[in-house]
């Protein structure tokens, strides 16, 4: 339980209103088996010699949006590529059929979520604590991962949720998080991000949010700087996080509790 006279970091801070989410990496391993698998599916369907291999894919990760990925990509293996005629409608044709198929992989159900989150969403919404997602993935991809998983639509979790597919400039720019903050009208300050990835905390970070880490399978070995706290994952009561920097982990998983004990030490740096 978290209570205000348990904890006297809060007696001078805000409270925690809300948590955003990133989708990638933070609710579910969906990169390797997910994403990656989708764009190798979709450059094959279109009679692309590309193939984007596990490792070459962490590399590829540097750039954020899967539209973007493959515009840098093409750059790289086909430069006259990008200066025929129409090159921005086939990438978009491309990339929409790349999402199709990445909602068929995950509503075949083989990308769970990650460790804890269930746990951590449900005791969130138990205790009135207001959630959204942040993500650079589009929005229907983001929904079919949240619809085969809650059994429901993404909307009806989550009450402002900024994709991909809103905003000028993905993440690490702040766009997404400085939308979705307008949307619940919320100051930075009294949130907190959940990302897996340096490129995620740097654009929560820039949207002045304080942000922990739950590292994911491609951000391993990242420097998070600014994070509150980096822990393996959301853990649960019988399947312990590790914490891996900052603020310590005062129990074995993260709980409504520990995100309350960081935000408030937070407020105090
Ligand atoms: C991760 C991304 C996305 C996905 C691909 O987003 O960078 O681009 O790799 O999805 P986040 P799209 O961690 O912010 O959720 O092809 O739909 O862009
Ligand atoms: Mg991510």
């Amino acid at each position: 339980m978290s209570s205000l006279a348990a904890n006297p970091d809060k007696s001078t801070s805000r409270a925690l209103k809300a948590v955003i989410f990133d989708v990638d990496g933070t609710l579910a391993e969906t990169e390797r088996d997910g994403h990656r698998a989708a764009f190798n599916h979709t450059f094959a369907e279109f009679g692309l010699n590309w193939h984007w291999t596990d490792e070459e894919y962490r590399q590829l990760l540097a750039v954020a949006g899967g539209k973007e990925r493959i515009r840098q990509y093409a750059a790289s293996r086909d430069p006259e590529l990008l200066r025929q005629r129409g090159f921005d409608d086939w990438l978009a044709h491309v990339h929409r059929r790349k999402s199709e198929i990445y909602s068929y992989i995950v509503l075949a159900g083989d990308i769970p979520l990650r460790q804890g989150v269930r746990r951590l969403i449900q005791e969130l919404r138990d205790h009135g604590i207001r959630l959204a997602i942040a993500t650079t993935t589009a929005a229907s991809s983001a929904n079919s991962l949240i619809m085969h998983n809650f059994g429901c639509p993404m909307e009806s979790l989550f009450e402002a949720i900024g994709t991909g597919d809103q905003i000028q400039n993905k993440k690490p720019a702040p766009d997404v998080y400085a939308r979705v903050l307008q949307e619940m009208r919320l100051l930075p300050e009294d949130c907190l991000a959940i990302e897996d990835s340096q490129i995620g905390l740097s654009a929560a970070r820039a949207a002045g949010l304080p942000s922990v880490v739950t590292v994911s399978r491609y951000s391993a070995g990242e420097e998070f700087p600014g994070a509150l706290s980096i822990v393996s994952d959301l853990g649960e009561p019988d399947a312990p996080a590790s914490h891996l920097g900052g603020q310590p982990l005062s129990g074995n998983h993260v709980n409504l509790e520990q995100l309350e004990k960081w935000h408030a030490r937070g407020q105090a740096h």
